[in-house]
């Protein structure tokens, strides 16, 4: 077993500890904890957003490779479950990707194929294991939060 399989098996500590999400973290390499939403729900970003900030923080963002990386193994540990919603959005302008939670370009966007397609007006952005594809804010789905460790409230 290689020392990144070993890494990603630390990582998938798994903590069931807030109602309604597992949670995941790996805090030598991210300062943070990713919150996975159970329910599914036609949530829409504001709702979900609010939701990201009751646990203390906001829906998920890609800072890099590193992270998206993170994330994506984490998708495959909720197995499943997923794609799930992330707080990156183009709703503003179309083919412009921000972070719904400071308005900031998206840094680390790794498309799956043939996407991102804005088919009939996706605006916001769902992780799965193949990577990132927009999808409509008002489907049906899961979420994922990013809590920065010393707002974690468990
Ligand atoms: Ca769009
Ligand atoms: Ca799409």
């Amino acid at each position: 077993m290689s020392v990144s399989a070993i890494l990603l098996l630390l990582g998938a500590l798994m903590i069931a500890s807030v109602e309604g999400y597992v949670s995941y973290h790996q805090e030598f390499r991210f300062p943070k904890r990713y919150y996975v939403s159970m329910e599914y729900e036609p949530f829409g970003l504001a709702k979900m957003h609010g939701r990201c900030k009751t646990l203390g923080g906001h829906l998920v963002t890609l800072d890099d490779k590193d992270e998206f990386d993170y994330v994506k193994f984490v998708v495959g540990a909720v197995r499943g479950r997923g794609p799930f919603f992330t707080g990156i959005t183009d709703t503003k302008q179309e083919g412009t990707w921000l972070n719904y939670h400071d308005s900031k370009p998206a840094k680390y966007l790794k498309w799956r194929w043939f996407q991102p397609d804005n088919y009939w007006g996706e605006d916001c952005v769902e992780i799965g294991y193949y990577g990132l594809n927009d999808k409509g804010c008002e489907k049906k789905g899961r979420y994922i939060c990013e809590v920065h460790y010393s707002n974690v409230k468990d």
